[in-house]
């Protein structure tokens, strides 16, 4: 549908602000008497009339001459019996909030331009994302190399984690046509320039180089030396940071790309729930017109390969609720993100306040996956209270996850055994509870 071509009769004195802006948006006819008013052709689509023009007897005659056209009164008392059609609005307060928009708008365009110049030198840079890349780190590489204006060529996407495995994230690159390269470390020099985003340069150690620019929405952590940095824990998406980006920037998007933002706002957010401000419900109001929604609806079906059923079979019958907590202990696995999503499952167990399953994978990391029902204290606390010492831990308010070398935890529990693992991590949540119904007293 294209747009009709918008036309503003402005009678009266008026702010010249007030007309730039209307006129960035259409056709502004602008008269400083009625009777001009009344000579003019065609329609309007809105009439704008400043209070000392006004009257009943104004109103009208304009309604006589342009039937069906809305009337605005500028700082006019509204009176007790308003005519039909017409509104009276305080024009400072719309001047104020559009000023406002507008700097914000100005603002982001700025920081644009400060992290294209950080990579605008690079010959073939680097979009890098966490070790097990979701759908919102995809998407907002993908928006980045947008922003930045490069290709396939120019900006890789890569990972150093293991293959991709979560089967709605094998549907999202493949349907999508999104290409994902598994690197190794040493790969990393063969790039002029280094982006992060959804993650931050302390994630990785000290494997990385100089980093040139980081995007994300996680807590800053450790030290963050890189030229560029935009770090907004307010967000529920990182996806969200670069639509934004795209929009102050006016960056065409494309249907693929919207689609993919709206997946990531999407998942991150469990669709609007967990942790979205109101930024994530404008990005994805923005997007949702532009996106494939049966490509959506794809993507969010993909199905768990009949092999992997047998998993979770196996996990649920070693399940054991106790002080509210659901805990599946699903052993060891090949596919990691069976571990969150049994987490998930268990979470819907009527009376269950919190979920907890746990996993080993390749016979070296202990992965435990954490949800509550999001009223609770924040899992991600919670989990960092209880592994941040002995792995990596963090997490949501309402999902976590802590990663424990298998070598630390034979450390802690003496064995590695199934046993050990499962009573050492029941102990754990145990008292995590019981320490915060005291404290909700
Ligand atoms: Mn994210």
């Amino acid at each position: 549908m294209q747009d009709e071509l918008k036309r503003y009769l402005f009678i009266g004195d008026f702010d010249s602000l007030l007309h730039g802006l209307f006129s960035k948006r259409g056709e502004v006819i602008w008269v400083s008497s009625m009777e001009e008013a009344l000579n003019q052709t065609g329609h309007f689509t809105i009439i704008l009339v400043d209070k000392n023009y006004f009257s009943s007897n104004v109103s009208k005659e304009i309604n006589v001459h342009y039937p069906n056209t809305p009337i605005i009164v500028s700082d006019y008392e509204k009176p007790a019996e308003p005519p039909p059609s017409v509104r009276f609005v305080p024009f400072n307060e719309i001047l104020l909030s559009e000023i406002s928009r507008e700097e914000k708008l100005a603002r982001t365009e700025l920081r644009v331009e400060e992290l294209r110049r950080v990579h605008c030198d690079a010959k073939k840079m680097l979009i890098l994302l966490h070790y097990n890349p979701d759908p919102d780190a995809i998407a907002s590489a993908l928006a980045l190399r947008a922003l930045l204006k490069r290709n396939r060529q120019t900006a890789i996407i890569g990972h150093l984690g293991e293959q991709i495995s979560r089967p709605e994230n094998v549907a999202m690159i493949e349907l999508l046509d999104i290409d994902l390269e598994e690197l190794d470390n040493s790969d990393i020099k063969d790039f002029d320039s280094i982006a992060l985003v959804d993650v931050q340069p302390s994630y990785f150690g000290d494997i990385l180089p100089e980093v040139g620019s980081v995007i994300d929405h996680h807590p800053q952590v450790g030290p963050n030396k890189s030229k560029f940095s935009e770090i907004r824990t307010e967000e529920g998406a990182t996806s969200t940071i670069l639509t934004g980006f795209l929009r102050a920037a006016q960056v065409e998007i494309s249907e693929r790309l919207a689609t993919s933002l709206v997946y990531g706002i999407k998942t991150d957010t469990v669709s609007l729930n967990r942790d979205a401000n109101p930024d994530d419900v404008e990005a994805f109001t923005f997007l949702y017109p532009q996106a494939n929604l049966g490509l959506l609806r794809r993507i969010e079906r993909a199905e768990i390969p009949p092999s992997e059923l047998k998993c979770f079979g196996q996990a649920l019958a070693d399940h054991w609720i106790s002080n509210g907590i659901i805990f599946v202990n699903l052993g060891r696995v090949k596919r990691e993100y069976l571990i969150p999503k049994m987490a998930d499952f268990g979470i819907q167990v009527k009376g269950v306040d919190w979920s907890v399953a746990f996993g080993v994978i390749n016979n070296s990391y202990l992965i435990i996956s954490v949800r509550n029902v999001g009223y609770k204290k924040s899992a991600g606390r919670v989990v960092r209270d209880l592994f941040g010492e002995v792995g990596s831990a963090g997490g949501h308010r309402s999902a976590a996850k802590a990663v424990i070398s298998l070598s630390k935890v034979r450390k802690i529990v003496g064995k590695g055994s199934q046993e050990h693992i499962k009573k050492w991590v029941t102990k754990r949540f145990g008292s995590a509870v019981v320490e915060e119904a005291e404290e909700l007293g």
